[in-house]
């Protein structure tokens, strides 16, 4: 990347955004509406390059534009509502009030696997909130980008400016983090990113919004109706070839039903149609690339190395064969391997028994991510366990649902090592406006906080 590139694009969203910060945000939220009518459009056409660049199905790559479609409509609404509270002072003819603003110039960094709805996520905010973004694309989807680029240009006028694409890898990402005129990156993908990207936004004091690597864990409890959890259990870890941060990873199956519910999961596994994804009844397409299969094949090698027994996993070679389509992998164990403490972006499942729910919760929580978590129950003690302040430590917990497919009406994030960050809905919005509180005196004298006396002689 060429030094004055960089610079063009920071001077450019600089500028456009003082301009954008100007427009009342309900006039921000018009934009947005109709940035979502133009993606309304254009769904059809976006998938298609969703699933040309990431390789999704096509009942994912629309589902995700709708996500992009559902980010806007909440942001419209969203732009007649960024609430300041105000609280009682406690001084005669005074206000004491929360002013929102916006904060400047968001860096936005994602991943492959969801590489228009996560934008959405944060620019539909960044914008509504009054900011300018300058995105970083995964090198593997940045037709995607400017998919999206493109049909931001249609619907906004003077303000095009406002997503600037910085398209590249670490370079550029180290850029966007150094950068102090940027004021928030908000990063997604692995923890590993996370950790070395973190420090250098940390260093100048910046603002930053994670959202990293997930090891996502599911229980089923006795009571639970199986046939609704091994769709659930399917979809979470096979769905995207295991490619979410919210795939289902670790399962704890209860003893009594161990055996039945392992038995069926066999069978949901090998009746999985793993094809191209154009294919309409594909239900699982390749993984990104051949060093995703290759750390997929080294995980579960160190496992048949210690003897754990590994179902499936294997490569298929179907259609193309520079691509790397594989056989989900259920791994039965019996305690817990050092595999299953660390995320392999692919789809392998670890299974184990549990005897009490107390332990399983203990197991699923006892890891260093915590994103996404789901238990899979008809007692409603279980289910509440699992949800208060002794259950699940995620930011996620799901009951009969499960680990992935959110919705972006909640503030999406995880805790630990997944980065504290929260996305799109609920109040995250917050995290892309600065907070002023003002004290207003309307009165004729200067009583001070706290009783302090000050009075001139
Ligand atoms: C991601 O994988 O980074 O909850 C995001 C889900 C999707 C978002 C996943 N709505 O699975």
């Amino acid at each position: 990347m060429a030094n004055n590139e960089f610079e063009t694009i920071v001077n450019n969203s600089k500028e456009i955004s003082l301009k954008w910060r100007a427009l009342p945000a309900p006039q921000r939220g018009e934009f947005i509406r109709k940035f979502g009518e133009e993606l309304r459009q254009q769904k059809e056409s976006l998938a298609h390059i969703i699933t040309k660049e990431a390789r999704k199905i096509g009942t994912e790559s629309l589902g995700e534009v709708q996500e992009a479609i559902d980010m806007c409509d909440f942001a419209v609404g969203l732009s007649r509502q960024l609430y300041g509270l105000t609280m009682p002072s406690e001084r005669p003819n005074h206000r004491l009030q929360e002013l929102w603003h916006p904060l400047g110039i968001v860096g936005c960094i994602t991943a492959f696997n969801f590489p228009m709805a996560v934008f959405a996520w944060n620019f539909c905010l960044a914008a509504v909130c009054g900011n300018s973004i300058i995105w970083k694309p995964s090198p593997h989807s940045n037709e995607c980008a400017r998919g999206i680029k493109e049909a931001w240009d249609k619907v906004s006028g003077d303000f095009s400016d406002l997503i600037l694409i910085l398209e590249g890898g670490n370079e550029e990402a180290v850029s966007i983090c150094e950068d102090n005129r940027i004021a928030l990156v908000s990063a997604t993908g692995s923890t590993q990113m996370g950790k070395e990207l973190a420090p250098i936004v940390s260093a100048r004091l910046g603002k930053l919004l994670l959202e990293l690597g997930g090891n996502n864990a599911a229980i089923v409890c006795p009571s639970a109706d199986l046939d609704l959890t091994i769709k659930g259990i399917a979809f979470s870890a096979c769905g995207t070839s295991g490619q979410r941060c919210t795939s289902l990873r670790r399962l704890f199956i209860h003893q009594d039903i161990y055996d039945d519910c392992v038995e069926r999961l066999k069978k949901c596994f090998d009746d999985l149609i793993i094809g191209c994804p154009t294919k309409e009844d594909s239900q699982i397409g390749p993984l990104i690339s051949e060093s995703s299969y290759n750390s997929m094949q080294q995980t579960l090698d160190s496992l048949k190395n210690k003897n754990v027994k590994v179902l499936g996993g294997e490569r298929l070679h179907i259609e193309d064969p520079k691509e790397y389509y594989v056989k989900p992998a259920l791994v039965l164990v019996e305690n817990i391997e050092d595999e299953m403490l660390s995320e392999t972006f692919a789809p392998i499942l670890y299974v184990k028994k549990y005897k009490d729910l107390k332990d399983a919760i203990s197991m699923q929580n006892n890891v260093s991510q915590g994103l996404s978590s789901s238990i899979f129950t008809n007692e409603m003690r279980e289910s509440e366990l699992f949800l208060s302040e002794s259950g699940s430590d995620c930011g996620i917990a799901n009951v009969n649902i499960g680990t992935s497919g959110a919705e972006i009406g909640g503030a999406f994030g995880g805790e630990k090592d997944t980065g504290g960050g929260r996305e799109s809905g609920s109040d995250a919005w917050k995290n892309y406006m600065r907070r002023m509180t003002a004290t207003i005196n309307y009165g004729d004298e200067l009583p001070l906080a706290q009783g302090v006396e000050f009075d001139e002689s």
